[in-house]
C-alpha cells in the first residue's frame, strides 16, 4: 500500500474536509502534550523509572496501593495545572459545527472537557482521574501516603481505586457498543487518528472498523510521515508530522473558522 501524491497537502485535505458529512476522530496522549502532560510511551511514559503501564493495573493496585495512589495524585495535579491547547479548542469547535462527529479519546486528563467539548460528541474511552475524591489533596503529589490515609468508601470503608480502566480491564460494554452502532451506521467520510500510537486495544480498533470504500484516514503526528506510517497507508489516506496543537486548528480551518490568538473560537 502507499499513500497518494496530496498526502500531506492541506488543500487536497480541505477538499477531502469540505465533502465530508460523518467524521470520527480517535485522539490520544499526544493531543495533550502540547499541555504539558506526559505521553505514554514518549520520554515522558515514566514515572519514578517505573514504565507508567505497570502502573496502571489491578495488580500494581493490590501490591501497593499507597503507590499507585500517589501515581494518580501526581497526573492529578500536572493535569489541573496545565491547559486545553488550540487541538483540543479545534476539536470541540468542530462538534459544534457537524453534528456528524464523533470523538474518542483514551485521555484521562479532562482537558476535552475542559475546552468545552459537547459531551454528546465526546466519548472517554478510560475513565477520567477526577471522578471526584476529596481526601487525596493534588499539592500533596510527592510524600509516600500512609496506608491510614488512603481513601476508603465512606459506606463500606474499602479502599477507593482512580475511576479509570486498567491494563487487563474491560472497558465499558454499553459504550463500546453504542460506539460500533455509531461507526456502522453508514459509511464514515474522514478518520482522524489524533497523537496516538495506537497499539492500545480496543480503542486501536476503531480507526480500521470506520474504514469504508470512500473513507480517508488522516495520521496528525510527529510521526506521521515516518516510513512506517507511509507504508501502512492508502491513495485517500493523509499524513501530517508535526503537532496536533499547531495542525489540527490549520487543517480544521474551514469548519472551525480561524481561533483567536489563545485558540480559542468564537
Ligand atoms: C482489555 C487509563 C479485555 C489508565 C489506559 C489485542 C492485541 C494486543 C493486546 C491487547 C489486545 N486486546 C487487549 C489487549 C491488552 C491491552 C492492550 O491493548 N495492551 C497493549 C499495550 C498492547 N488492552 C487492555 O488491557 C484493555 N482491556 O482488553 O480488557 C477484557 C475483557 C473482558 C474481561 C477482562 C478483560 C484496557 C486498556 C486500557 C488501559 N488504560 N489508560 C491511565 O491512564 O493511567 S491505556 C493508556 O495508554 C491511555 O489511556 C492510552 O490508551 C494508552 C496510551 O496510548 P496513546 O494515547 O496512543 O499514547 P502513546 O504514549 O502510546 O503515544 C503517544 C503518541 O503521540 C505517539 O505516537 C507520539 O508520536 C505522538 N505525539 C507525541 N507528541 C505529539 C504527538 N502527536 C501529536 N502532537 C504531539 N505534540
Amino acid at each position: 500500500m502507499a499513500p497518494g501524491k496530496n498526502y500531506n497537502n492541506i488543500a487536497a485535505f480541505h477538499e477531502k474536509l469540505a465533502s465530508s458529512k460523518r467524521i470520527l476522530a480517535l485522539c490520544g496522549a499526544g493531543l495533550s502534550a502540547s499541555s504539558g502532560l506526559p505521553t505514554f510511551r514518549g520520554a515522558g511514559g515514566l514515572w519514578r523509572s517505573r514504565n507508567a503501564t505497570d502502573l496502571a493495573t489491578p495488580e500494581a493496585f493490590e501490591a501497593d496501593p499507597g503507590l499507585v495512589w500517589l501515581f494518580y495524585t501526581y497526573r492529578r495535579h500536572v493535569a489541573l495545572t496545565a491547559s486545553p491547547n488550540p487541538g483540543h479548542f479545534a476539536l470541540a469547535t468542530l462538534a459544534k459545527k457537524l453534528p456528524e462527529f464523533l470523538c474518542l479519546s483514551p485521555n484521562v486528563d479532562n482537558l476535552h472537557i475542559r475546552a468545552a467539548h459537547p459531551g454528546s460528541q465526546l466519548r472517554l474511552l478510560h475513565g477520567s482521574l477526577y471522578q471526584p475524591h476529596p481526601l487525596l489533596d493534588p499539592a500533596h503529589t510527592l510524600d509516600p501516603i500512609p496506608s491510614a490515609s488512603l481513601p476508603t468508601c465512606p459506606e463500606c470503608e474499602s479502599l477507593v481505586r482512580p475511576d479509570v480502566v486498567w491494563f487487563g480491564e474491560p472497558l465499558d460494554e454499553a459504550m463500546l457498543t453504542e460506539i460500533d452502532a455509531w461507526i456502522d451506521a453508514t459509511e464514515v467520510d474522514l478518520v482522524l487518528a489524533i497523537g496516538t500510537s495506537a497499539v492500545v486495544w480496543p480503542p486501536a480498533g476503531s480507526t480500521e472498523r470506520a474504514r469504508g470504500k470512500k473513507t480517508s484516514l488522516v495520521t496528525v503526528n510527529p510521526e506521521a510521515e515516518m516510513p512506517g506510517n507511509l507504508r501502512r497507508m492508502r491513495t485517500r489516506d493523509f499524513a501530517f508530522a508535526g503537532d496536533a496543537a499547531v495542525l489540527l486548528p490549520q487543517l480544521l480551518e474551514p469548519v472551525t473558522g480561524k481561533p483567536r490568538a489563545d485558540g480559542t473560537y468564537k
